[in-house]
């Protein structure tokens, strides 16, 4: 062979190999990653019940404590020493779990905002308490109890007024934000000038034991509290009191990531929702108020349940993603990422090791949350701290299973105490740190913006 046709040969197979190149590059993918949410405890319903089933890889064991916690979540309790179930009160705010998560899921925003629902206040001044933790207010502590037993005097009732908003995308639509302004009324007793209430909702109970087993330096990795990489974006633990090693440890549930575990979550929902004792939280709501039980009595759950309804919050399964080939959703999930919702919204964990549950352990899961805490602005601000978290921080929520509300629950309420009617108000409230992605979010073309909701959907 002459050298030049050599040459031109080589030159051949160069271009050759660099056209593959490009052309693998701008290879569209046909699938986008994180359809198995759950890793092995990934549900494949498309029902209501997707986000109300047991991790399908639990052994017989442990699925028979889950269904233990399954009845116990459902049980509905009763005031007095009833030896089934009793306890309730003598002030709460509902009667059982399911009745605030309902299938699981989430809470709507009551019709009548006294209703017996899933939403109430917690309560502080302040100030904090001996262990950093919110200060009670004198005679109502931290959480406003609505609802009492007979013979017993509620604490208060709760006022909502709306003020509009107006938000235009850059394409002329107009959306008009409804921002609630709650106040407390009637109170059974003085309540002092400066109590601050935060509105909470109840929110899906699924996957949580997945949440925990994130190891600590996972999600510390992420934290950025003084945004030292200044894209505006900081990203803050909570540490919160756990009265159950006696330490303060991070904290990863509720709104504002205020309890360490589940453990101490639903330990908290029993003594505060419900105003049923338990030895993690042994002493009445009420106790020391005039409306309240100051007799002393043995608790009125037993540790075996506790741990049931733990258990069963721990091991529930994650629903799968769905349509995750379709074009739509593709560019749905493109857009999520260049308009940096995945800044706060992480999309991905490799769980570490919980003892005694190895089916959550060592699991990849796509929950879209950081478990951290972000300055969201002014109009989802609080104005209550809880623990380091601010009176503008919330924790991100996870995304996982968000597609499947209105099939689950029969609407669309989200954020912390379900103010947005659907995913576009739930966005367009994101302010502070989120402000960006929510002003990106509003240039969006409205193909484009039903793309991103699509991929929501489709979680
Ligand atoms: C009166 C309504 C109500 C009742 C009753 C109730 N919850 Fe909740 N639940 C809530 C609200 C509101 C929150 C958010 C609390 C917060 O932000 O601190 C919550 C949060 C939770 C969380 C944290 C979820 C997360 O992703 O952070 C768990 C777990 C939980 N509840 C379990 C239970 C269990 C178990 C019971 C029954 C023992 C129960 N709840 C009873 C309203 C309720
Ligand atoms: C700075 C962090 C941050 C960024 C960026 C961010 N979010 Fe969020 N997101 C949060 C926090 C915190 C909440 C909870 C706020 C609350 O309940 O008040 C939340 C809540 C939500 C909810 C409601 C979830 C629920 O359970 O009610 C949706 C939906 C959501 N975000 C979507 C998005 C989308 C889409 C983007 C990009 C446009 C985005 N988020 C960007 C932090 C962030
Ligand atoms: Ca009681
Ligand atoms: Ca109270
Ligand atoms: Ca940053």
């Amino acid at each position: 062979m002459k050298r030049s046709a050599c040459r031109g040969l080589f030159l051949f197979f160069l271009i050759a190999f660099f056209a593959s190149c490009t052309k693998e590059v701008e290879t569209v993918p046909t699938k986008i990653e994180g359809e198995k949410a759950g890793g092995e405890t990934t549900v494949y319903l498309q029902s209501s019940t997707a986000i109300s089933s047991p991790a399908p890889n639990l052994t017989a064991d442990n699925l028979e404590k889950h269904l233990k916690g399954d009845a116990a979540f459902e049980d509905i309790f009763v005031s007095g020493d009833s030896p089934v179930n009793g306890g309730l009160g003598p002030i709460f705010n509902n009667n059982s779990c399911i009745s605030c998560h309902p299938g699981d899921g989430r809470a709507a925003f009551p019709t009548g905002l006294n209703d017996i629902s899933g939403f109430f206040f917690k309560i502080s001044v302040p100030g904090t308490d001996e262990n950093n933790g919110p200060a009670p207010v004198q005679g109502f502590g931290t959480q406003l109890q609505h609802q009492a037993n007979y013979g017993y005097a509620k604490e208060a009732e709760m006022a909502v007024e709306y003020k509009n908003i107006e938000m235009i995308f850059d394409d002329g639509t107009a959306i008009t934000l409804k921002k609630p302004v709650y106040s407390i009324i009637n109170p059974y007793t003085a309540l002092p000038a400066n109590v601050m209430l935060s509105p909470r909702i109840g929110m899906p109970v699924f996957g949580l034991g997945l949440l925990e087993a994130i190891s600590e330096d996972d999600i510390l990795a992420n934290a950025d509290m003084n945004d030292m990489d200044g894209d505006g974006i900081s990203g803050k633990p909570n540490y919160v009191w756990d009265p159950v090693s006696e330490t303060t440890a991070l904290g990863r549930f509720g709104w504002k990531a205020g309890t360490p575990s589940v453990l101490v979550q639903s330990a908290g929902a029993y003594n505060e929702d419900m105003g049923v004792t338990n030895p993690v939280k042994p002493v009445e709501s009420s106790y020391g108020q005039t409306n309240g039980d100051n007799t002393e009595h043995a608790v009125e759950l037993d540790m075996e349940t506790l741990d049931n309804v733990t258990f069963y919050a721990m091991t529930l399964g994650v629903p799968a993603g769905r349509n995750f080939d379709n074009p739509e959703v593709i560019q749905g999930r493109k857009l999520f990422e260049k308009i940096n919702c995945t800044a706060c919204h992480i999309p991905s964990f490799t769980t570490g090791h919980i003892e005694g549950i190895p089916e959550i352990s060592n699991q990849k899961i796509y929950p879209y949350t950081d478990m951290l805490l972000h300055d969201m602005g002014d109009g989802l601000a609080d104005n209550r701290p809880e623990y380091l978290a601010n009176g503008k921080e919330w924790k991100t929520r996870p995304l996982w299973g968000i597609g499947l509300t209105n099939l689950a629950n029969g609407h669309t309420h989200f954020l912390h105490d379900g103010r947005a009617a659907n995913l576009t108000e739930a966005i367009l409230w994101h302010g502070g740190e989120a402000e960006k992605s929510r002003d990106e979010f509003m240039k969006l073309s409205k193909s484009e913006r039903d793309a991103l909701l699509t991929f929501l959907n489709a979680l």
